[in-house]
Order: C-alpha cells, then structure tokens, then sequence
C-alpha cells in the first residue's frame, strides 16, 4: 500500500529513522492524530508537563512505561519474537515536530526500538519505512535521495558533501545563476560570477554523480608478491590469507576501507606466474582466478601493479591482458624490509613507484595518498569545489548543462 494511502485511511504512522542495527541511539517519529493518546499512556514527562500542553519545537525528558517488549531473535523477523513483561521505564526524549508529529529518541539497543515501534502499531499506526516517512512529510525526492546515500556512506567525505546538499548547496548556486540570467540589466562582472559557479559545478560532477558508490581498487601482481599482506596492512587486520606458498589466493576478495575519508573497497586477487616460466604454469583453478582477477580489474578505478621492490624492473605481466582501455595503475614496490630500497628504486621502470613494506608499515600512508590523488585528483587540484553545490544526479547534471548553455547564450550580447 501507497504511503499515501495509508496516511489516508489510518492518518497514523511510525517508523524507525535511525538505521536498524544497534547504534548509540535510536530515533522514531509518528504521524497522525491518534499519536497523541498512546503518547499520553506510555509517556512521563520529568518536568510533568502533559503531552496536549507541548509546543511545537518542545523537548522534552522523560519515562517510556513499556507495558511489553520484544526481543529479535535470530532471524530478526519481528513476528518472531518473544514477549517480556518489562518492569523498568525507559529514559527518553519526545520531541513534538509539527501539529500531530512526533520524535522519541531512546539508546539504540534494539529490543527498546522494536518495542516502541510495536506499541503504535498495536495502537493502530502503519509502520513505513523512513524513505516512505521523509516523502510523506513534504520531504522533495532530491532530499529524500541524499539522505538514503547518507545513510549507505561510509566515508566522511562523502558525508560531508551530501550533508551540504542537504543544506542546501546546490540549490542555493542555481539560484545564484539564474538571479544572473534573469535580472534585467545585463552585466560582465555578474556573468563572470555565475560562469566561475558554473564551472565549479560542473568540475565537481564527476565525484558528485559516483558520491554513493565506493571507488575500486584491485591489487594485481604475480604470485608471493606481498597483495594479500598489503591489503592486511592497509585494513589493519587479518583479512586475506598470507602464506609463503605461492598461489594462495584463489579468488576475487573485497575489503571495505575508508582511506583519508574516501571509501574504497580494495580488491585482492590471485596472483600471476612470471610470463614464459613454464615450470611455474598455473593450474586449472589458478588460471579461473587469473581470470576472475582480470575481470574484476576491467571495472576497477584503480590498479595497483604490485611486485618486490626487486622485481620491480620484471616484465611480468602485460597490461593489456585487463583490456585495450585498462584502468590507471599505480606501480607498488613490497618486502622493502628485505631489501636496499634505495637501490632498487633507482633501477625501477618508473620514478612514481611507491615502496612499501607491509611488514614494517613503511611506505603505507605515502600509498593511500597517492591512490587517493590518484582516484580523486580534485581534492588536491580544486578542493573547494566541494564546499558549496554538487550536483549528484543526473536530473542535478542536466540542470547544470542547461543553465551552461542558457550563460553562453547570455555573453554573446555582452
Ligand atoms: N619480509 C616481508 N615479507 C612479506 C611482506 N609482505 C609479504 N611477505 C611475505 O611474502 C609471502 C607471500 O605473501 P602474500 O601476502 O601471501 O603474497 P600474495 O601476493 O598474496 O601471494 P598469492 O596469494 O600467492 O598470490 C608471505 O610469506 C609473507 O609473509 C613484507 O612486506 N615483508
Ligand atoms: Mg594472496
């Protein structure tokens, strides 16, 4: 059923706002006229003010009398849980938003939500899901949207961006714009304003449009390499498996990390036998990971072409086995405990090469910068073209063009 429809025909609703896993805090709101009764019956107010005498914008501290709680079981379905008499109220705060809108925030431990939840909806409210409360309560899609992706993110780059579009960033540039191309008198100094936002805005796309997916990182390199130590490294535990055999790793493993506030999740691979060593070649299971390695780097945003440090000079792998249009690469040097670095860097093909040592850490946080340069060179070119507006959808992306076009339009009578 429609939220719409459901407001229609209960004009009563709750939902949970904070995501559902156990968190610090939990959050509900509840809509409607009957709100109020069950608030009435369940709710003490410290300051013993009563639920009808509260303003709108009132916060208030109180006891949440449970006359039940449940408890998720394993499965989580809240149709199977248990039933316990709870004796002790809980502590939260009520917060009355608007006329017949309400917010209860409580610690986040789980049953107490669930509970919360459960004695509106045997009071009659329609539980929804917070995208579905956010729309029926004025909330336009493009807000809606941003809070979705905030609630997904896990970098707090990411975070903040969408949280100043929330705030309204991009409209406020777009309006900026159009009070330029709509004022009646036309003026240079004004169009040079509008065009430097322009351009901002449109610099800032290419992020702005991805903001929700994290960038791909994909470790390739030839057997023992050091991949699977490095991804333990950069992740700070255990993730991938590490042993002197070579050919350990079989398949394609994803880690989720935050570098310097930017979400990636790093690829591990198997590794490659050096070319035209026929002693060395692979088995029928390692070359389906070879395979599945480079399939997984044709989508990748970023390769790290990782070797000894020295065998950094070694041929041993073509890039164009990935495909004739194969990602960036950054080339990285390991095991720089085992050997003279500065050696075998000044024989190494490439100058840009960044030594490592996943043993001693050395060489880690030179890596993150550069793959985070590398994935998202903005940040060090023109930070501040994520200050203010960003467009993160296409309909934003079209608005941006259009607007783009209407300017050059404007500058030809200046
Ligand atoms: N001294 C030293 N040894 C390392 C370092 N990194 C990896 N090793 C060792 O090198 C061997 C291979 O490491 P892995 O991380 O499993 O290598 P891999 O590239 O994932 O290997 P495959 O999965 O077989 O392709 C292990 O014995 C590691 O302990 C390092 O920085 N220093
Ligand atoms: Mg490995």
């Amino acid at each position: 059923m429609k939220v719409v429809d459901s407001l229609k025909e209960s004009r009563f609703v709750v939902t949970r706002l904070t995501p559902s896993q156990v968190g610090a805090l939990g959050v509900i709101g509840i809509l409607g006229d009957d709100a109020e009764l069950i608030l009435d019956a369940h709710f003490d107010a410290y300051s013993k003010s009563s639920i009808q005498s509260l303003d709108i914008g009132s916060i208030v501290a109180g006891d949440w009398h449970h006359t039940m709680v449940t408890c998720p079981v394993a499965s989580g379905r809240r149709e199977d849980t248990a039933r316990q008499i709870h004796e002790k109220p809980e502590c939260v705060v009520l917060v009355k938003t608007g006329t017949t809108r309400w917010e209860i925030h409580v610690h986040g431990g789980q049953a107490v939500i669930a509970s919360l939840l459960g004695t509106f909806v045997s009071g009659g409210a329609i539980e929804i899901s917070w995208g579905e409360w956010f729309a029926c309560n004025g909330s336009n899609y493009r807000s809606t949207f941003i809070r979705e992706q905030l609630a997904q993110t896990d970098g707090f780059f990411v975070a903040q961006i969408l949280t100043r579009q929330l705030a309204g960033g991009f409209e406020r540039d777009i309006q900026q714009i159009q009070e330029v191309l709509f004022h009646s008198q036309k003026s240079l100094d004004k169009f040079k304003l509008a065009q430097t936002v322009i351009n901002r805005l449109e610099y800032s796309a290419r992020v702005g449009m991805r903001l929700a997916k994290p960038w791909h990182v994909i470790l390739l390199g030839p057997v023992n390499a050091g991949k699977s130590s490095l991804l333990n490294a950069l992740a700070g535990y255990s993730r991938s498996i590490v042993s002197p055999h070579a050919g350990t790793t079989r398949d394609v493993l994803e880690t989720r990390l935050v570098l310097n506030g930017w979400a990636v999740d790093l690829i591990d691979t198997a590794g490659f036998h050096s070319m035209n060593d026929s002693r060395q070649s692979p088995k029928i299971i390692e070359k389906e990971g070879i395979e599945r390695a480079l399939g997984a780097a044709q989508s990748a945003d970023l390769i790290l072409k990782v070797r000894p440090i020295n065998e950094l000079n070694k041929e041993w792998f073509s890039m164009e086995r990935v495909g004739e249009d194969y990602p960036p690469y950054i080339d990285v040097g390991t095991k720089a405990d085992l050997f003279d670095s500065k050696q075998f860097r000044e024989k190494s093909c490439s100058d840009d090469s960044v030594v490592t040592s996943a043993r001693t850490g050395q060489g880690l946080d030179e890596l993150v910068k550069v793959i985070i340069e590398t994935l998202v060179p903005e940040v060090k070119e023109q930070a501040e073209c994520f200050f203010g507006g960003v467009p993160i959808t296409p309909e934003d992306l079209d608005i941006v063009r259009d607007l783009h076009q209407q300017l050059e339009i404007y500058s030809r009578d200046l």
